[in-house]
């Protein structure tokens, strides 16, 4: 059956709509050094929300050489929370049957690369972290629950960090082809769906998070970003076609976090910067989906004095390599207006200014539910390929009341606003797989570092210092979700 059948725009939701929620292994699983898993970058990383710090530009979250040494001579685990994670190491049973209870038919999870190759260069994975998966998959099947597995979310062995300066390097494609091949293999019969990189489009945003660069260490941190990504277009279009070879009928998506820019008045030129400010984002899709560089990013390399090494025989890599769907995060949109050095300028990342029409979020995230469908419409329009919304939702400080709960209705407005312009997107026409919610349990924030910005349905007695019981309370939007997905969407 097709989306566009009449069905769909009647009623939304087509029937095998996939309702879940996302994680990531280095915000939830903790136990960094167990089970033979090696350190890996997001162990090593004490991030600063730009919002926070008021510093929202290019590169808000690099990490330095020394900084790095500092980090893993600091014996106060508390500056790296990400290490103890909500335990869900030794607890994903209870987490996962919490999701079954929902309702998931689908559960956005990554694999640690450190927990399957300690330091990204053995030849032999490590089974213990395979095994690991292996416990996550089965307990998923158990409920009818499909995964869906990012290949990298957010980290890498730190040891191709300090070898190499991550994908500053060659050197990685090979070695995370070797990873991509490894977990394909052992979970060709579990995952049918995958994601290759998380948010690529990052890089621009951090060199250390996105690529796992030391900033000091390079002449040119656009260059750098540049270049990194052009290797991980690579490794994601290996990955892919190993996809296909050893697993039939998989389904494998690349991903941006999706910030739609808006003009700030009628002017053309502001209309003509937005337009480019929207590109410069979807320069990450239009490779992965159509297999080839876009035409304006010569212009804008030349712009930026930004020379790529590419190598023969790379273009063919990248048609091979094409994605089957594409997902987005989606938070918020900007606003963008000409300016002078507009050729400089990386994307939606640059200096936002404020939208009049927008509530914030206690982190002063941008709310627009309608920059979710007007991004679908446009994702749609532009790849012809199912998309898939694979992160979304609100942080906030929750509070447990008074008999014992959390009521937490701004987070279910929150998501019904979204839900509803993603239903009418589809309404219009848009091809639409799936949603999975953000931190659909509470989480360590990859922004702050913090669990207090909160976003799941189900609340994790912690607090900031990692001091607390781990026990797990749904909150109201955890019935709430229940009851939409039970609808296909249509009670909200
Ligand atoms: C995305 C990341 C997630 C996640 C989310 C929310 O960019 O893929 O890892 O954390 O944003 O961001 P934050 O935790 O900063 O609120």
């Amino acid at each position: 059956m097709k989306y566009s059948d009449i069905n769909h725009v009647q009623n939304g939701f087509p029937d095998a709509f996939l309702w879940g929620g996302a994680t990531a292994a280095n915000q939830i699983e903790g136990a960094f050094d167990k089970g033979g898993k090696g350190l890996s970058t997001s162990d090593m990383a004490a991030y600063k929300d730009p919002y926070i710090t008021g510093k929202v530009n290019n590169f808000t979250f690099n990490v330095t050489s020394k900084e790095l040494e500092k980090y893993k001579t600091d014996p106060q685990n508390i500056l790296f929370p990400k290490r103890w994670g909500i335990d869900f190491y030794n607890r994903y049973k209870e987490d996962i049957a919490l999701f079954a209870e929902m309702g998931f038919n689908v559960f956005r999870l990554s694999v640690s690369w450190a927990r399957i190759f300690p330091t990204g260069l053995e030849n032999e994975p490590n089974e213990e972290g395979l095994a690991f998966y292996d416990k996550v998959f089965d307990e998923c099947a158990k409920y009818g629950m499909e995964p869906l597995v990012t290949m990298s979310h957010y980290e890498m062995p730190i040891t191709l960090t300090e070898k190499y300066n991550g994908w500053a390097n060659r050197e990685l494609v090979g070695l995370f082809e070797k990873y991509a091949r490894v977990i394909l293999n052992r979970y060709k019969h579990k995952v049918k769906y995958w994601i290759t990189f998380n948010e690529m489009n990052m890089n621009l945003n951090s060199l250390y998070t996105g690529a796992g660069i030391l900033a000091d260490l390079v002449d040119n941190q656009l260059q750098a970003a540049y270049q990194a990504s052009h290797h991980q277009f690579l490794a994601s279009a290996l990955a892919v076609k190993a996809a296909k070879e050893i697993i039939p009928n998989v389904k494998v998506g690349c991903m941006i976090n999706h910030i739609e820019s808006y003009a700030k008045t009628t002017k053309p030129v502001d209309q003509l910067q937005s337009l480019k400010s929207n590109q410069l984002n979807l320069f990450y899709p239009d490779v992965q989906a159509r297999g080839e560089y876009p035409s304006y990013m010569t212009r804008y390399f030349a712009d930026n004095n930004i020379n790529l090494d590419i190598k023969e025989g790379d273009d063919k890599i990248l048609q091979q390599g094409k994605v089957d769907f594409v997902s987005i995060s989606y938070y918020m949109s900007h606003v963008t207006e000409a300016r002078e050095d507009a050729s400089k300028l990386a994307g939606s990342f640059d200096s936002p200014i404020k939208n009049e029409y927008l509530k914030l979020t206690q982190w002063d995230w941008p709310i627009d539910s309608i920059g979710l469908r007007i991004a679908l419409i446009k994702l749609y329009d532009r790849y012809r390929l199912p998309l898939f919304v694979a992160e979304n939702g609100l942080g906030a400080k929750d509070a447990i009341s008074i008999d014992g709960k959390i009521h937490d209705d701004y987070r279910i407005d929150y998501l019904k606003q979204h839900i509803l312009e993603m239903r009418e997107a589809i309404k219009d026409g848009v091809d639409v797989m799936g949603y999975t919610t953000w931190g659909c349990i509470d989480l360590v924030s990859c922004g702050t570092s913090q669990i207090s910005k909160r976003y799941g349905f189900i609340y994790v007695d912690l607090d900031d210092a990692g001091k607390g019981s781990f026990k797990r309370i749904p909150k109201d939007s955890f019935y709430w979700y229940k009851k939409v997905i039970a609808s296909n969407g249509n009670n909200l």
